[in-house]
């Protein structure tokens, strides 16, 4: 039976409080009342494919390492966990698209609301080691990775072949991970193997990785060209022509935060001590600080912040305000990084609806 028959009923019964808003690439978000604990729970992490989930088999795996090395290599997962040091660390995995369905004008692409965000315990090799073992030439500049997913309609194209500059690549975080929470790396969300690049977009993650060759141009693989992935380094405004030499990969993302609670259509008694929690995070830059606001953004107030697991993982506020005059009432949050870097009040348009970290405005009332 082909896969877009039997990969529905099965994300159902694993993933049942997801909103699915494609079925041939599957691809599902997670409610908001379903992100509030510190580390996602994997039936509450969203999906998201370029193409049709493909056949799997996990006993054969191996994963090739060529390209632009002296020793080019064939690993099996139990190969990389015997030869390599076993990390775990704690990561937010964001889809780039996560809020593009808050542009004004609307983008192409999936209108992901704001839920294609997680953090979850990975666990598996650095890349450096096995890159290490392989010896990069001088001239090696890029990974390019490789997985047998295929394009809808287009079973010769592969979905989706990302890659990261060298010194992401190298970097400690950076791992391929074969467990997630502590359990073997779910089918869908990439297992056997997977890339995990902590702070970059999702799309970077590669998922059913079985190659990782290395390149001495900028990887070009599908979704690495043109606009896909891609931010304008100068601005765009809406309907101008694309020069794609005005874009750029998209790497580090910026700094943002989620609020869990309240959420949309809260009702608050006047006088009553209402709950805001949630999470804030940021890419390459360590966050700094969260305000909140209650009174549409006139005012701002510092909230604590938790200590998060290790410097990708998102980190938890949770204070209560006071609800005020009956009436419309609106929460916000907006998170600092340590260079300044702040969300935005309204989002900064760009073409493909990419990193859209704007303040989010939870929206109830309060009642006498
Ligand atoms: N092989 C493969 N890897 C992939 C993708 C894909 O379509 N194919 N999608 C990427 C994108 S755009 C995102 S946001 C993340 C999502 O990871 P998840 O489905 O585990 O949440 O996987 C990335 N890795
Ligand atoms: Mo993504």
């Amino acid at each position: 039976m082909p896969h877009r028959l039997t990969e529905l009923p099965l994300l159902r019964r694993l993933k049942p409080g997801l909103h699915v808003y494609e079925e041939e690439a599957l691809n599902a978000e997670p409610a908001l009342a379903l992100l509030g604990e510190p580390i996602t729970p994997v039936d509450a992490f969203f999906i998201r494919n370029n193409g049709h989930l493909p056949e799997i088999d996990e006993s054969g795996w191996t994963l090739t390492i060529d390209g632009e090395v002296e020793r080019p290599a064939v690993w099996t997962v139990e190969g990389l966990r015997q030869r390599f040091e076993t990390v775990t660390l704690t990561a937010v995995l964001e889809c780039a698209g996560n809020g593009r369905s808050r542009f004004s004008p609307a983008t192409d692409g999936l209108q992901w609301r704001l839920g294609a965000v997680g953090c979850a315990r990975w666990t598996g090799v650095r890349l450096a080691d096995i890159l290490e073992h392989a010896g990069p030439r001088p001239g090696a500049v890029y990974t390019a990775h490789h997985a047998p997913d295929r394009q809808i309609g287009k079973p010769e194209k592969a979905a989706l072949s990302r890659g990261l500059p060298m010194a992401k690549a190298v970097a400690p975080e950076t791992l391929i991970a074969f467990a997630m929470n502590g359990e073997p790396l779910p089918r869908l969300h990439g297992g056997p193997l997977r890339i995990v690049a902590p702070g970059y977009p999702g799309s970077a993650w590669q998922k059913w990785l079985d190659r990782i060759t290395l390149r001495d141009v900028e990887h070009d693989g599908e979704k690495m060209r043109g606009t896909d992935y891609r931010l304008p380094i100068l601005p765009v405004r809406p309907g101008e022509p694309l020069d794609p030499a005005n874009f750029a990969v998209i790497t580090d993302m910026p700094v943002k935060s989620l609020i869990t609670a309240p959420l949309d259509g809260f009702v608050a008694k006047q006088g009553e001590r209402l709950k805001v929690a949630g999470f804030a995070w940021s890419g390459a830059v360590p966050l700094e600080s969260v305000a909140i606001s209650s009174d549409g953004g006139e005012s701002w107030q510092d909230v604590a912040l938790q200590a998060g697991e290790g410097r990708f993982a998102w980190q938890r506020f949770d204070t209560e305000i006071v609800a005020g005059q009956p009436g419309s009432f609106v929460v916000m949050a907006r998170a600092r990084d340590a260079e300044g870097g702040v969300q935005p009040l309204e989002p900064v348009w760009n073409p493909r609806g990419y990193c859209n970290n704007q303040v989010q405005r939870v929206r109830g009332s309060v009642v006498v």
